[in-house]
């Protein structure tokens, strides 16, 4: 009876288990569904450790049950058995059996080890990638193309990506699960990582190293496009965006007075992107597909609804952010607020989303 009881209170534990473990999600933030050859060598590399490992534990558990089974102690045997000590066969055998697993699982993991991480910051054929991490987000420059985004990392399919990793402040890792493992930003150097992607989609990125307050918070997506379509991508980065309603030209005023110091946005007048690089950069911010990396715009519309949430009071969706908060919030942890008032959020929200590409 008792030992019934026991069994039945660990089916709570069972289920609960099932239910936490079942959060990671299959296809997200996994690294056995890889979408790109660095994650793919890993997953090999993790696969024929994994073989070598529970083929061992087989043979091991085979001879174990066998001996415990058929050198049992049998009815109406006394003393102990006859003692073997020494055999020089058995242990020639069970020490190179061992040796040659471990040199099975050794050729490919020092051949991957030196080969995922090869330097490409040379290679003109690889796209040049700038990775700053920051609290609590991510910036992304394109060296080359001299653009500039946070959050959203676009890249072409097909080409290594070769990122150079920088941290603004402490030590983040820039990890994306399903294109390969993760690389740590460490502030006052740059560590550099490659990655490919080889079909077009959206991969989930996750900081990996644990950074203050929202580092939960700091996620990022890589959206894979067609070589075609990440060339119109980093054009539509440079080209002017209409502001077409008095709301939206409203916002713009508003920003230019009050945001601009920490962000960047296109400049139709000065036909060029302005503003600070403290923040991230906001040029084409109608087509993100998040709002400060967490709050997904699955939507179109959802961007509008995610940048009024935002801007109400970005301490209650990232704590311990930098940005200040736009307007007063009674008990939050940023003292001072820009002033603004409804309408003046209104009307950034406006001038935001609809900063769009019109390609
Ligand atoms: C003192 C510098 C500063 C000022 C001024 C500032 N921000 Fe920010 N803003 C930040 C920082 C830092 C972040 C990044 C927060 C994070 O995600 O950790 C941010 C994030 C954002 C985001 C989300 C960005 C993304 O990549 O999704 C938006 C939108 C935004 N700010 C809008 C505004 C608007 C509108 C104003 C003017 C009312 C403004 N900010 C003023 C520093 C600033
Ligand atoms: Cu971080």
């Amino acid at each position: 009876m008792k030992r019934w009881q026991f069994v039945w209170r660990l089916v709570p534990l069972l289920a609960m288990m099932t239910f936490i473990l079942s959060g990671c999600g299959i296809d997200e933030l996994t690294t056995l569904n890889p979408k790109g050859p660095v994650a793919e060598k890993q997953l090999w590399l993790i696969l024929i450790s994994l073989a070598v490992m529970i083929g061992v534990f087989i043979v091991v558990a085979v001879i174990y049950v066998y001996v415990l089974v058929r050198f049992r102690k049998r009815p109406g045997q006394t003393g102990i058995p006859k003692q073997v000590e020494g055999n020089h066969k058995l242990e020639i055998i069970w020490t190179v059996i061992p040796f040659l697993l471990l040199f099975i699982i050794a050729i490919p993991t020092v051949k991957y080890t030196f080969e995922l991480d090869k330097d490409y910051s040379k290679d003109p054929n690889a796209l040049q990638v700038k990775v700053t991490g920051h609290q609590f987000w991510w910036e992304f420059e394109y060296m080359n193309e001299k653009v500039n985004t946070a959050q959203d990392l676009v890249i072409p399919t097909g080409r290594t990506i070769a990122f150079h990793l920088e941290s603004a402040d402490v030590n983040h890792s820039f990890w994306v699960p399903t294109l390969g493992g993760k690389k740590d930003n460490n502030p006052g150097m740059t560590n550099m990582h490659y990655l490919v992607a080889d079909k077009p989609g959206v991969y989930y990125g996750k900081c990996a190293e644990l950074c203050g307050t929202s580092h939960a918070l700091m996620d990022f997506k890589v959206k894979a496009v067609t070589p075609d379509e990440f060339d119109r991508w980093i054009a539509s980065m440079k080209a002017p965006v209409a502001v077409n309603s008095a709301l939206a030209s409203e916002g713009e005023q508003i920003f230019k007075k009050s945001c601009i110091g920490c962000h960047a946005v296109f400049d139709p007048q000065q036909k060029q992107v302005v503003g600070g690089k403290v923040a991230p950069n906001l040029v084409n911010y109608g087509d993100r597909m998040t709002v400060a990396g967490i709050l997904i715009n699955k939507n179109p519309e959802d961007v509008k609804n995610n940048l009024h949430t935002w801007l109400k009071d970005p301490q209650e969706v990232k704590p311990g952010n930098l940005m200040p908060n736009p307007q007063d919030v009674p008990g939050s942890k940023m003292e001072t607020s820009l002033g603004l008032t409804d309408k003046q959020i209104d009307a950034l929200v406006e001038y935001l989303a609809g900063q769009k590409s019109t390609k």
